[in-house]
């Protein structure tokens, strides 16, 4: 009998303590989506003013690439075409061996950023759903301004990995 203010009292503890961790996330954030890791928020309206440069006039924009070690060809498609600003939305990516075979069942991870603002993706973007013949579903896709995106992909096949990065230009 003794116990039983204890165990009531962590019982509500717990009960509360995942509430009060995402709420207090929120409340840092300003919005629900959560900034990428590694990358500074602090610095970047000090970058934006000293960022003067041109985008690279070489920049491969393409929407299909082979990765990195030439392991796979990958081809994106955006469902919101063009893609406009500060819209959420997802694209398809589809992933072949460098023989042109789908490749299904990969362990996908996506990562980028604005490579001369020096942050990264506003949002978490992430596989969401295997779509068959080497496709999945990314869902997540935002940018929250004009310029030059990178966004990358890191493949795992289970036999291969290899990483791609894509280039965007929003205008
Ligand atoms: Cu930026």
């Amino acid at each position: 009998m003794k116990m039983f203010p204890t165990v009531l009292f962590l019982a509500i503890a717990f009960a509360l303590a995942p509430a009060s961790a995402a709420d207090k996330m929120k409340h840092n954030h300003g919005v629900s989506d959560t900034p990428q890791k590694g990358h500074g928020m602090s610095g970047h309206d000090k970058k934006m003013q000293a960022y003067t440069g041109e985008v690279p006039h070489n920049l491969d924009t393409g929407s299909r690439r082979f990765t990195d070690h030439g392991m796979f060809s990958v081809d994106i498609a955006s469902r919101l075409d063009p893609v406009a600003i500060n819209k959420m939305h997802s694209w398809v990516l589809r992933v072949r061996s460098k023989d042109g075979k789908p490749i299904d069942g990969a362990k996908i991870v996506i990562d980028g950023g604005m490579p001369q603002h020096g942050h990264g993706l506003p949002t978490k973007p992430r596989v969401t759903e295997a779509l068959g013949d080497g496709k999945y579903l990314v869902e997540g896709m935002r940018f929250s301004m004009n310029g030059w995106w990178e966004v990358k992909f890191d493949i795992d096949s289970g036999h291969h990995k290899d990483s791609v990065t894509f280039n965007l230009v929003l205008k």
